[in-house]
C-alpha cells in the first residue's frame, strides 16, 4: 500500500448521496445554475430563491449540517452494527461541493477499490436516485472502483417505524378534535408529469409507503399530494399540497390537517420555507390547524435502515459483513 493510500484492501467505502445546498447567500446563483443544468436563473428567479434561503437560514444553511450529522451517524451505526467489517463513508452531492464525482475520486485516492452507494432518499425516480447513480457509476469505471448501488428503501420496516412514530407523535399535537377527524397529507417533490409516461416507480413507492406508515399509525384518513414543484412551461405532479389543502377546506369542510413529508429525510428549505411558511401561511388564511410531522435527520431507526441496505449491498460486492 502506498503512504499516501488509507485504507486497505478490505475497506468498503459508502458513497453517501444527497441534493446539496449552498453554504452562504453568495453561493445561491452558482447553486441554482447547477440545478437548471447550466442556465442561470433570471434576476427575478433568483432574487426569489435567495428571498425563500433568507427567510429560512438567517445564514446558516440547515441541510448542510444536517447532511454532516446523517453521514456521522450512518458510520458510527455501520461500526457498531458490522464490527468485524471496514465501512467508511464519503459524501457525494448532487448540485454542491463536495459533488458525487469528487467523493468517488476520494475514495479512489484513499485506496478503496470496492464501494456502495446510498442515497439520502428513500423512493427511486430516473430524475432523481437515477441520476445520482448514473453519475456516481460513471465516475467510479473511470477510477477503478467497483461499486454496488441502492436504489431504494421506501418500504423498510425500521423506516416505516420511524414515519409511524412521527405521525403518532404529530396527531397528540391535535388535542382539540377526536385523531381520525385529521387528515394527514402525505407530500414528496413534484417532477414533470412526463415520468408518468417512463414507467417511472417513483409515484407507486411514495403511495406504498405512505399506506404502511398509515397503517402501521392505525391512520385510515389519508392522502397524497404533491409539493414544491418546479417553475417550469411543461406540467408537473399533482395535486399540490396546497391547492389541495385549499380544496379540502372548501369542498369537504376540512379544518385539521397533518402534513408528512415522507419523501424527505432532512430539515430543509422545501420543507422550512414551503410548508412551515407557504403551507403555514395558507392554513391560518383559511382558518384551519396545520400541523407537521417531524423529519428523520439521525433518527436512529433511519440509520439502521441505511446501515441494512448498505450492508446488503456490499454483499453483492463479495465484501463486508459476513
Ligand atoms: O435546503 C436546501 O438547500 C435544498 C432543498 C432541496 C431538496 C430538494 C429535493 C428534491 N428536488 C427534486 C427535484 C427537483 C426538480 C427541480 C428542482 C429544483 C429545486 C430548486 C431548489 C431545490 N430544488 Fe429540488 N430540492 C431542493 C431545492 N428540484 C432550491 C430550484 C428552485 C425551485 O424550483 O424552488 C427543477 C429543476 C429545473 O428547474 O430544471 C426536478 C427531487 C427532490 C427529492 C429527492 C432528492 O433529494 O434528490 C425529486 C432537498
Amino acid at each position: 500500500m502506498s503512504e499516501s493510500r488509507k485504507y486497505g484492501p478490505d475497506a468498503i467505502g459508502v458513497l453517501v448521496m444527497s441534493y446539496g445546498t449552498p453554504e452562504s447567500l453568495d453561493q445561491v446563483e452558482a447553486y441554482y445554475t447547477h440545478i437548471r443544468r447550466g442556465r442561470p436563473p433570471t434576476k427575478e428567479q433568483l432574487d426569489d430563491l435567495i428571498r425563500r434561503y433568507d427567510t429560512i437560514v438567517g445564514g446558516f444553511f440547515p441541510l448542510r449540517r444536517n447532511t454532516d450529522l446523517q453521514v456521522a451517524a450512518l458510520q458510527e451505526t455501520l461500526d457498531r452494527t458490522y464490527p468485524d467489517a471496514k465501512f467508511v463513508c464519503y459524501q457525494g452531492q448532487k448540485h454542491a461541493s463536495p459533488f458525487i464525482e469528487d467523493g468517488v475520486r476520494a475514495m479512489a485516492a484513499d485506496g478503496i477499490t470496492r464501494a456502495v452507494g446510498v442515497v439520502l432518499a428513500p423512493h427511486y425516480s430516473s430524475m432523481s436516485v437515477g441520476g445520482y447513480i448514473k453519475r456516481a457509476k460513471e465516475t467510479a469505471e473511470e477510477a477503478g472502483v467497483a461499486m454496488e448501488f441502492v436504489e431504494s428503501y421506501h418500504l423498510h420496516p425500521k423506516f416505516i417505524e420511524a414515519v409511524a412514530d412521527r405521525l403518532e407523535r404529530a396527531l397528540k399535537k391535535f388535542t382539540e378534535v377526536d385523531p381520525e377527524e385529521v387528515k394527514v397529507l402525505f407530500t414528496a417533490h413534484s417532477l414533470p408529469e412526463r415520468i408518468l409516461q417512463m414507467n417511472d416507480p417513483y409515484p407507486e413507492q411514495l403511495l406504498a409507503s405512505s399506506r404502511a406508515a398509515a397503517e402501521r399509525a392505525g391512520i385510515e384518513n389519508w392522502q397524497f399530494a404533491w409539493q414544491s414543484a418546479g417553475q417550469t412551461n411543461e406540467p408537473w405532479l399533482g395535486p399540490d399540497v396546497l391547492e389541495e389543502l385549499e380544496r379540502l377546506h372548501a369542498d369537504e369542510g376540512v379544518d385539521y390537517a397533518l402534513v408528512c413529508p415522507i419523501g424527505f429525510v432532512s430539515d430543509h428549505l422545501e420543507v422550512l420555507y414551503d410548508l412551515d411558511i407557504e403551507a403555514q401561511a395558507l392554513a391560518r388564511k383559511l382558518g384551519m390547524h396545520l400541523e407537521r410531522t417531524d423529519m428523520l435527520n439521525t433518527e436512529p431507526l433511519y440509520m439502521e435502515t441505511l446501515a441494512d441496505v448498505v450492508g446488503e449491498s456490499a454483499k453483492r460486492l463479495g465484501a463486508g459483513p459476513r
